[in-house]
């Protein structure tokens, strides 16, 4: 290849979950000619979406943020670096002399899950805080499934993932892939795997009150009434015992606890209690149970519908429940523990036993919510600001998020970040919540970044690994975003703006090293931390690509420098630019059970305890009363990718999805407003008829409202919509996790 050559260089897509590898084709200025699916990705195999290539775009933007902002007389205004960091640390220390810090806080987004750096250094930057006050989009998502997954198997990443490629019978609630490409189901080309379920002669049932894309290409769609799904799944098993036709596989029944538990907790609910309560009929649900029992594998799958709702954590307790009492627990085909490359807490500590997971540890200040997973819901993040006394909250971080917009009761929330002392965001844009901080510090742009899915390929339906290189060298006065994370959280132990990242870097593998070869269950335990460190620091590796070669040969598949040659390194990723397979994914019971019993927890009691307020909400259900639901668009990422034109071109999508028979009940009509109300706010956003959801329901999906005094997103401002999370609830939450509740919202419908 000659030095004017266009060279070809392949990055996997952090865009989304589905962790589509991409053939990016960079030209001799460093400029991105073309981005296509990599028909060589060992995942993907070409397959992307419309937003892969949007990458360049996003990298092109005008107004993403190639320098810090510092605030100054209510005016974003460019910095250097320097300047932004000594900023950063009057800001910081200021708060923390004035009132401690007990002040402080953090909130961490969704593109922190799709960040390499974040995922291995943020908790530099949270251990420095010395503050419980720490949230983030986990708890307007899926942490319903870490509880649940947690008690049930023995840590929060023990959530299990249904086996698309073998399974015969997919039965989804509250999903829709062919808009999202699939949530904790890592599968890039999800509606092809849907697809090829039904070729090779399965079923595919969708559970949603929309009928989506999902539910139109599937089989069947189950017109469900919003926030129900815990009622419905329990009838379900209520059949299959009643009916005697639940089948543990004995292999699985020896490692098991709670069956009695779990069929006392569901005898009330038959088909004829619940049917007129989720618009379900019995026949249909006695179907749908059988069905579920009689195919030869069968998996059963819910994600954002059934999990950000009052019953969240309920909801992903049964459907694991049905993968083991339908026998499809643990064995291709069903629901399966995934074994990923670089590990997780599945797969650390001893086999088969654990401590076991828990919650409480700390409790919020004015409202008393739990901790759950080291982390306060984000539904009380407004109130923690806005209610004055001891430890309140002063100084926010946010890192990739974007709260103003996709958490619940955000007006409330945007003026509550008006009032704080001091913020700091790590972000690429001025956007509706980052418009409130008195310093942005820019992270690179993803195609400066290195790449790994740490957090997805644990959640795969193959055991993957791919590693991505910067495709584009960063401009020298850039810091990458771990750099910005590390030098936060020494800035926060009190070391200063000129704190020195590499020694704060080095502390941290160092730590890890030692605590690995002294460690009886690891790789290289007995061997000598010194040797391992030289290994790692070999080509002057550091920050993320050293952390994670680390990773990778302490897991499962790993090298081990060099006590398994054949083993898993940064090395072995390198030299395969379109990732490794280690294969489908296998049975893990009893070995990945981190339980303190050792014992798969079918009935552990938090969640039966809830089964009675599950049951009380069959009377509760108001049959002519409107709820609201979201929804997910192919073009739209939450809410920070609508600045990107060829994807919000053409009509705007921030509209309220309404039944023919509510139109006609409200007088409203295509084209026209429709005011929204729900307990805490009002919305007008204009109306789109349509039968694609059911009657009772209002639809309209989250992450818009951008037209906002002192952001900068012009594109996203030419197409602002509304913002559909002044609408949730924040004193709504599922107690167990303390998710915020986002679907299923009482609402009331006026036309404008
Ligand atoms: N294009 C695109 N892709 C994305 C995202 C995006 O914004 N855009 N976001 C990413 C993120 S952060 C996530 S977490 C995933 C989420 O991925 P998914 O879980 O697939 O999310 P949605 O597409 O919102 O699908 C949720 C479905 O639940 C339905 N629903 C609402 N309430 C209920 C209910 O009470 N019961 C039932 N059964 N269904 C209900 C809705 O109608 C909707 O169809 O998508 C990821 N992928
Ligand atoms: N009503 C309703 N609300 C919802 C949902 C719903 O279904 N319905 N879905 C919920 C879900 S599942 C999620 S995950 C949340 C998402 O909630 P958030 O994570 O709070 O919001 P995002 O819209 O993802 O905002 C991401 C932010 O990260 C910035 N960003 C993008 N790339 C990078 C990067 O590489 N580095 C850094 N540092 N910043 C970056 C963007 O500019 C933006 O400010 O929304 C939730 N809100
Ligand atoms: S499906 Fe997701 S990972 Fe794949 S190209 Fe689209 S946004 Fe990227
Ligand atoms: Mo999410």
């Amino acid at each position: 290849m000659s030095d004017t050559a266009n060279r070809t260089v392949f990055r996997t897509c952090p865009l989304c979950e589905a962790t589509c590898g991409l053939e990016i084709t960079v030209n001799p200025h460093e400029q991105i000619v073309r981005i296509r699916g990599d028909q060589n990705d060992v995942f993907s195999k070409g397959f992307i979406c419309p937003k892969g290539s949007t990458l360049k775009q996003l990298y092109e933007d005008p107004d993403r943020l190639r320098a810090p902002l510092v605030k100054r007389n209510g005016v974003h205004v460019p910095v250097s670096w320097d300047e932004a960091w000594q900023e950063v640390e009057r800001g910081l220390m200021g708060v923390i002399e004035r009132h401690g810090r007990g002040s402080l806080s953090a909130y961490l987004g969704n593109p922190n899950a799709h960040n390499l750096g974040p995922m291995l250094y943020s908790s530099v930057m949270l251990k420095s805080l010395g503050s419980r006050n720490i949230f983030s989009a986990s708890s307007v998502d899926q942490m319903p499934m870490h509880v649940a997954g947690g008690y049930m198997f023995g840590t929060a990443q023990s959530i299990p993932v249904p086996d698309l490629d073998h399974t015969d019978y997919l039965l989804m609630l509250g999903a829709n892939p062919y808009a999202s490409n699939g949530s904790l189901c890592t599968a890039p080309n999800y509606p092809g795997r849907i697809q090829a379920i039904r070729a090779r002669g399965g079923k595919v049932v969708v559970v949603d009150p929309r009928r989506t894309k999902t539910a139109e290409e599937s089989d069947e769609w189950v017109s469900i009434r919003p926030g129900t799904d815990g009622l419905f799944m329990s009838a379900l098993l209520n059949v299959m015992f009643a009916e005697n036709i639940a089948k543990v596989e004995p292999r699985i029944a020896a490692h098991l606890n709670g069956l009695q538990e779990l069929q006392d907790a569901v005898k009330s609910f038959t088909p004829d209690v619940v049917a007129v309560a989720t618009g379900v009929s019995v026949d249909t649900i006695t179907r749908i149970a059988r069905e579920l029992c009689a195919a030869p594998t069968a998996a059963v799958y819910g994600r954002i519908g059934v999990n950000t709702v009052s019953f969240g954590s309920v909801n992903a307790w049964l459907v694991n429940v049905i993968n083991i009492v339908t026998g499809n627990f643990d064995k291709r085909g069903g629901a399966m523990l995934t074994t990923p490359v670089a590990g997780s807490a599945t797969t650390r500590g001893s086999a088969g036993k654990g401590k076991g997971f828990s919650t409480g540890r700390g409790h919020s200040r004015v409202s008393k919510k739990p901790e759950v997973m080291g982390e306060y819901p984000v539904a009380v993040l407004g109130e923690e600001i806005l209610t004055p006394g001891d430890n309140q909250i002063r100084a926010l971080i946010t890192v990739g998020g974007n709260p103003v917009l996709s958490t619940p009761h955000s007006a409330q929330l945007d003026d509550a970040f008006s009032q704080l002392d001091f913020m700091v965001s790590i972000d690429i844009y001025l956007n509706e919540t980052t418009r409130h901080a008195d310093v942005i510090l820019p992270p690179p742009s993803a195609l400066e970044k290195d790449h790994y899915d740490l957090s997805l390929y644990a959640f795969a339906v193959r055991n993957v690994g791919n590693y991505s290189e910067p495709v584009l060298q960063k401009h020298s006065s850039q810091p990458d975003e771990w750099e910005i994370l590390v030098k936060l959280g020494g800035i926060l132990q009190g070391l200063g703006a000129q704190c020195d990242v590499d020694a704060i870097d080095d502390s941290v593998i160092r730590a890890m090293v030692v605590g690995a070869v002294s460690n009886s269950s690891s790789n290289i335990y007995g061997r000598d931390a010194d040797e391992i460190l030289q290994l790692l620091s070999k080509n002057h590796r550091r920050g993320t690509a050293r952390t994670l070669d680390f990773i990778l040969q302490t897991g499962p598949y790993g090298a081990a420098f060099g006590n398994n040659p054949t083993g898993v390194s940064l090395d072995v990723l390198l030299a395969n630019p379109h990732g490794v397979d280690m294969g489908p994914l296998e049975p893990r019971i009893p070995e990945g059970l981190r339980t303190p019993t050792g014992r798969i927890e079918l009935a552990p009691e938090p969640l039966i305890a809830d089964m009675d307020r599950l049951f009380a909400s069959i009377e509760k259900v108001q049959q002519h009363d409107m709820v609201l639901v979201g929804r997910r668009e192919l073009k739209s990422n939450n809410s920070w990718m609508h600045n990107i034109k060829v994807l919000t071109k053409g009509s705007l999508s921030c509209t309220a999805h309404v039944h023919p028979d509510d139109a006609k009940r409200f007088g409203l009509s295509n084209g026209a407003s429709v005011r929204i109300t729900s307990r805490v706010g009002a919305i007008e956003v204009p109306v789109e008829v349509t039968d694609a959801v059911r009657p009772g329901v209002v639809s309209v999906p989250h992450g818009w409202g951008h037209a906002v005094p002192g952001t900068q997103m012009a594109v996203a401002a030419e197409k602002a919509g509304v913002n559909s999370n002044v609408l949730t609830d924040d004193k709504e939450i599922d107690p167990l996790s303390g998710n915020a509740v986002l679907n299923a919202i009482p609402v009331t419908l006026q036309a404008v």
